[in-house]
């Protein structure tokens, strides 16, 4: 089931954007201002728009929304509770031994309490959340962007992919996982989020922590957070494809 990226323009992007914008970190803004680069973009006329959208928008800010948007009830889509014994045993305390791991391409690897994520700074946003299936909502998340919690950890220059690391287990036994770029890990609304509409995050919807990844679709959005992993390829990953439902063909990159 791929939506909206066809595998055409992944390529067409991962080709020719992907390598300019590397090349040029000075802003990929200002290569639409280049005589070169929309003729590059008009040779694949029905791509156009799409690939212009990207080139300016990859730090541009998710539409938030008022508290009478909100959707009367968030609801929960895939896992609602998962299976692990150890998770289990960590919400029967109310997660207060549970612990944030975060390593792999850092300094200093660390485990952060709930209590201390909490302790962090925090933001506030009333988003929509798109999912594949074919439904949206909007709801208020409160937790503590990742940016701070990268700077504490210290990521080495070599890190390009941040892997975010679920409790559940899928029906075919394998365990959900997600992963984005820097881009999208350092964006302002990227946040790990422990609470929603004001309330602790329900289980149903990640607790005790879940990323929202403001810009891209619900399957990014990975719940049930037990590690998060900085890495310079996919490599490390089993199966290569940098997420659970991407290894069964979907997007890696899906920004809306
Ligand atoms: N760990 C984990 N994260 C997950 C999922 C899941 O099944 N397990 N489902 C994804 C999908 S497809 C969507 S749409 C959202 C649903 O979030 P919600 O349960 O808060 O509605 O979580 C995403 N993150
Ligand atoms: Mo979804």
């Amino acid at each position: 089931m791929r939506i909206r990226n066809s595998p055409s323009r992944r390529k067409f992007l991962g080709g020719a954007i992907g390598a300019a914008c590397t090349a040029l970190l000075s802003g990929c803004d200002a290569l639409s201002k280049t005589q070169w680069f929309p003729k590059i973009l008009d040779t694949a006329e029905h791509l156009n728009r799409t690939a212009q959208g990207l080139i300016t928008s990859r730090k541009s800010m998710a539409q938030e929304f008022t508290e009478a948007d909100l959707s009367p009830e968030f609801r929960s889509n895939g896992t609602d509770y998962p299976d692990a014994p150890e998770y289990r045993a960590h919400a029967e305390a109310e997660f207060a031994n549970w612990a944030l791991r975060v390593d792999g391409l850092v300094n200093r690897p660390s485990d952060f309490s709930l209590a201390q994520l909490r302790a962090m700074r925090s933001r506030t946003q009333i988003t929509r959340h798109d999912c594949v299936e074919g439904w949206s909502a909007i709801g208020k998340w409160t937790g503590v962007p990742l940016s701070e919690v990268l700077a504490a950890v210290q990521p080495h220059p070599q890190a390009r992919y941040v892997v975010f690391y679920c409790a559940d287990t899928m029906d075919d036994g394998a365990r959900y996982y997600e992963s984005v770029d820097l881009d999208d890990a350092y964006h302002p609304q990227t946040i790990l989020a422990y609470g929603l509409n004001g309330k602790p995050l329900p289980i149903a919807n990640g607790a005790p922590l879940r990323v929202r990844i403001e810009r891209q679709l619900g399957y990014k959005m990975a719940k049930y957070i037990m590690r998060i992993e900085l890495v310079d390829t996919f490599r490390t990953i089993a199966d290569g494809g940098g997420g659970y439902w991407e290894d069964r063909g979907y997007e890696w990159y899906a920004g809306i």
